[in-house]
């Protein structure tokens, strides 16, 4: 194998460990040992131990909800609460997410209608929502994306109007408020990750928040292979609980939650601050009311006026070990796996198509240091004035991995 010259004569990295676009939180090992110790002395694993039972409770009063139901991951509380719902037909969602949401969506039987975003704010245009409803629509699940909130009002009101319930994908957002208040009471229900890549962590996890009796009833069971009791089994339902372990680090996260938001929200304004006014970038624009968890960093790049597209930047970071992410792409509608479904061919969203395009996910996590934000953001800069340097080179690197690899 013969490696091209112009591959090995690239500049030294500006940093020489790869920087993530986030990094877990974790605890101590200290802060770990005694509460897996009294588990250890417990025997209780699983299946709704103390720990899990705390942190489920912790949650409820946080999000000031009536019902918490934790599960082992976020996708598995989504599609158990689709499932719980006792949906038929049609779902009037957003393509702009993770591939986790439409899949639940199409898991759970149901058929995912597409409609597009708002430009600014990245949540489901609620105009597009309204005209994608049809007689077949059962429920609108909104996704409050890179936790900014939907249009939780309008969206409530066109539930009402139609008869249907909105629930939320609120991966993104736990910790978020909305006018004062802790995301996780909108709509009929709200799924959140804990997975390890979210500022609260129980490594792998999410829960399921609601006020409504019924849907828990339903819910707790469907996470328990739809068991009602031990003489009867009244729900198709499969495995989804949280065992103590992850239990453990979600109570052990509610310790650092305030720091952790804290040192995130401080990154957050040296991006804004430094990149807000160059040329061909955007940020995204938050509800008013919103106060989001910064747990995502993300730019928008104007290709135009920027003088490079979002794909060559991302390159561009790679070079110098910044490993960004391009969430959402591609977007729910171009997956290879929908190809030939008529909801994903038929499906025209400009707005979708073109952040997919656009949108770029910064280094952002509690332990990033303020002045490696800096250098980030003053290296993105330099990136722009040079963008005509830099696109040959990235060309020229392109073509030579070609034909020299
Ligand atoms: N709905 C929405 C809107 C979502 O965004 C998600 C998940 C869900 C539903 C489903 O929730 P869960 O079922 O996951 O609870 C990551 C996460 O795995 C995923 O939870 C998250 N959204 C998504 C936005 O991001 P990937 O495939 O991009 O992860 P990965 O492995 O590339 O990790 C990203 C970076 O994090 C890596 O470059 C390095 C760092 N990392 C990651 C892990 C796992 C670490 O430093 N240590 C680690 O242990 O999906």
């Amino acid at each position: 194998m013969m490696i091209c010259p112009k591959i090995i004569s690239k500049k030294r990295p500006l940093f020489t460990e790869p920087i993530f676009v986030v990094r877990p939180n974790l605890p101590s090992a200290e802060e770990l040992s005694p509460l897996i110790a009294e588990m250890l002395k417990k025997r209780q694993v699983t299946n709704f131990g103390d720990f899990h039972n705390e942190l489920e409770e912790r949650i409820r009063r946080l999000c000031n909800v009536k019902y918490a139901v934790l599960c082992c991951n976020g996708t598995v509380g989504l599609f158990l609460l689709l499932r719980a719902l006792g949906l038929k037909g049609k779902v009037v969602t957003t393509a702009f997410t993770f591939p986790a949401t439409v899949h639940s969506v199409f898991m759970a039987g149901l058929e995912p209608v597409f409609c597009d975003i708002d430009p600014d704010g990245y949540t489901l245009d609620v105009d597009s929502v309204e005209r994608s409803i049809t007689k077949d629509t059962s429920c609108i699940l909104g996704v409050n994306v890179f936790g900014n909130v939907c249009d939780v009002e309008r969206l409530q009101a066109l539930g009402k109007k139609h008869n249907i319930p909105v629930i939320y994908d609120s991966a993104h957002a736990f910790l978020c408020k909305y006018k004062n208040k802790y995301v996780g009471g909108f709509g009929y229900a709200e799924m959140f990750s804990f997975h390890a890549t979210k500022l609260f962590t129980t490594i792998e996890g999410g829960v399921v928040t609601t006020n409504n009796r019924r849907l828990y009833v339903k819910l707790k069971q469907l996470i328990n292979f739809g068991i009602k009791d031990e003489e009867s089994v009244t729900g198709i339902g499969l495995n989804g609980k949280m065992s103590e372990i992850n239990a453990i680090f979600g109570l052990l996260s509610f310790e650092q939650k305030d720091n952790i938001l804290m040192k995130l929200a401080r990154l957050s304004e040296c991006y804004k601050k430094h990149l807000s006014a160059v040329p061909g970038i955007k940020l995204q624009k938050v509800r008013e009311g919103c106060k989001i968890n910064n747990q995502y960093m993300t730019i928008e790049v104007i290709p135009e006026e920027f003088g490079l597209t979002r794909d060559e930047l991302y390159e561009a970071l790679k070079e110098d070990n910044i490993i960004t992410r391009k969430y959402f792409y591609p977007p729910a509608h171009k997956y290879e796996c929908y190809r030939g479904f008529e909801f994903a061919d038929k499906a025209r969203l400009a707005n979708t198509d073109t952040l997919s395009q656009r949108i770029l996910c910064l280094p952002i996590y509690a332990t990033l240091k303020i002045e490696d934000v800096k250098k980030i953001c003053d290296l993105i800069v330099s990136i722009r004035d040079n963008s005509k340097k830099i696109r040959s080179r990235l060309k020229s690197r392109s073509s030579c991995r070609k034909n020299c690899v």
